[in-house]
């Protein structure tokens, strides 16, 4: 026993990750891909449908068959999955899923003989999901702010502003658009409490990680917020289920999963969360001051917090940690790789070039510095491309590729003060993280050791970690949440880099110049 299993239901596919806490061994890792198996039977196209004017949706229907399918191939390779003891799972966030009056009974009184896409095809009020890629709400966006009694308010209430893919906004277009469908509508989710509410084989509430990921939810008291739900539609506390607290058991798995594939009858779903908070507790950040850099197409941080400190200049998301506890932070930079390999093509280098540019270069760069935006940046924000260099020769190669990585490093300190968190060591994930020169000026710039992790499905394995935690709580064999994370958790064995005192101190005085560029240049910082 001891098997644990996090599924994540993401934009472009669906991951089943299943661990033994026994032996700590991640002892299967299966993906589905949506375009490679659905493609033909719903259309999408990189797991979404692109309706125009901004509106990004998928099909939950889609998602159930994947679910199916992810259960089968995972029977199929002779995984026993009577000994999984508890599920937990993580969804792409903000996507809500409306469901009809038919919706609690379909899933009470399913059958195992017949897949979930057969039986379930007529429990939705509406057959498609605006998801997180969709922008189409500005417009509800501000009349939801204006609702509660301006930005800052929103702010204070649900520890973010009005953004165009969060839940709410996109509810109230919804019930603008199309008033009868709304009105069908009894029971809103998100992608993660539905998939959650399949496999418990009743409806489901919303964890308060996701719900931070709504506008709609106290951040502090991690339930719905009356003020935001009225000012984002009618009806919502009918529609929506009381938040279902983190590491609580909503029930034990449906019979349909049991008939179907085996599992025991006291398996136990935990509340699903989305796929952001779960990648914080897999990548073992269950301590405030503990903070992770994925640098890969784009750049994210993430933070854990001991309080929901929020950014009133909107340089990042807040939301609740799975962990019941703590907060987490995030910050997304996108000139990640884009400008790292913008500058390595301009100059003609590869990543092994690349590193040498940065090993023979000196910290501080002699005053040269760069703002590396290639491409539009949203923190700090700058809606057009412009690359701005100051005291930097543009023909010296060399000097340009440390340039645009002291500016990513010196960047990500800089917004990262919103988050209030004393950064005492970095785990950097994502592809750069294996350009131990890009890692050695992350360690000098925040002054912190920087481990590197290796890490390619943290949202499923944190919410396997979920599942773990969750059953060990509910069968009085509690272990801390540090405890739980730690085996899965650790860094790549000799990866780790300290700080240099030298140039730590060059960059001290260093990021004062930075941020007056980017002050002079952008609009927020
Ligand atoms: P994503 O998950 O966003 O697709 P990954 O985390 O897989 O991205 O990272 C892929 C990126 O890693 C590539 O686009 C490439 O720019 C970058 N990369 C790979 N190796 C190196 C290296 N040695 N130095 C710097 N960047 C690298
Ligand atoms: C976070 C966000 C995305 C989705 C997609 O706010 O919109 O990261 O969670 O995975």
């Amino acid at each position: 026993m001891s098997k644990y299993l996090g599924i994540d239901s993401s934009t472009q596919s669906i991951t089943g990750l299943l661990i033994d806490t026994e032996n700590n061994t991640i002892v299967a890792e299966e993906s589905i891909n949506f375009d490679e198996h659905f493609k033909a039977a719903y259309g999408v196209e990189n797991g979404v449908f692109d309706l125009g004017n901004g509106a990004v949706h998928s099909a939950p229907l889609m998602w159930a068959e994947a679910l199916d399918l992810l259960l089968q191939t995972l029977k199929d390779q002779d995984h026993d999955l009577s000994q999984i003891e508890a599920i937990a799972g993580s969804g792409q966030q903000h996507g809500t899923v409306y469901l009809n009056n038919t919706a609690a009974p379909a899933l009470q009184n399913i059958s195992s003989a017949l897949p979930l896409k057969d039986q379930l095809a007529g429990i939705f009020s509406r057959d498609t999901t605006p998801i997180w890629m969709d922008t189409s709400t500005s417009a509800q966006c501000a009349e939801i702010e204006d609702g509660v009694g301006g930005q800052d308010k929103l702010l204070e209430l649900t520890g973010n502003t009005a953004f165009e893919r969060f839940s709410g906004p996109q509810i109230r277009k919804f019930h603008q658009t199309e008033p009868d469908a709304y009105n069908n509508t009894v029971y809103i989710g998100l992608v993660s409490s539905y998939i959650a509410s399949l496999l418990a084989g009743k409806l489901v509430g919303v964890d308060p990680g996701d719900g931070s990921g709504t506008n709609m939810m106290d951040i502090a008291a991690r339930e719905w917020s009356l003020t935001a739900l009225d000012a984002t539609a009618p009806d919502l506390t009918d529609k929506l289920l009381p938040i279902a607290p983190s590491g609580q058991a909503v029930g034990t798995i449906s019979h349909y999963f049991m008939g179907r594939y085996g599992f025991a009858k006291d398996c136990l779903v935990l509340p699903f969360s989305g796929d952001n908070p779960c990648s914080l507790i897999g990548l073992g950040l269950v301590t405030p001051g503990q903070v992770a850099l994925s640098l890969g197409t784009s750049d994210t941080l993430f933070a854990c917090m001991d309080q929901p400190r929020t950014s009133k200049t909107g340089e990042g998301a807040v939301f609740a940690s799975p962990d019941g506890e703590h907060y987490m932070a995030l910050t997304c930079y996108l000139n990640g790789s884009l400008a790292r390999e913008a500058v390595r093509d301009i100059y003609h280098f590869d990543w092994g070039s690349f590193a040498e540019a940065l090993r023979i270069t000196v910290p501080g760069n002699n005053g040269g510095l760069m703002l590396p935006y290639f491409s539009p940046e949203i923190v700090p924000k700058v809606s057009e491309p412009s690359v701005v260099r100051q005291d930097l020769n543009e023909a010296d190669a060399k000097a340009n590729i440390r340039a645009v990585i002291e500016a990513q490093a010196l960047s990500s300190s800089i917004h990262a003060r919103w988050m209030g968190v004393d950064i005492s060591s970095l785990y950097v994930t994502g592809g750069a993280s294996a350009n131990a020169e890009i890692l050695r000026i992350y360690a000098d710039v925040h002054n912190c050791p920087v481990h590197r992790f290796e890490t390619a499905n943290s949202a499923a394995l944190g919410a396997a970690l979920c599942a773990a935690h969750g059953h060990q709580s509910a069968t009085g064999n509690a272990v801390s949440w540090q405890e739980t994370v730690a085996p899965f958790t650790e860094p790549v064995a000799g990866s780790t880099i300290k700080p240099d005192k030298e140039a730590v101190a060059v960059y001290r005085e260093m990021i004062v110049e930075y941020q007056a560029l980017e002050k002079a240049h952008t609009v927020a910082s």
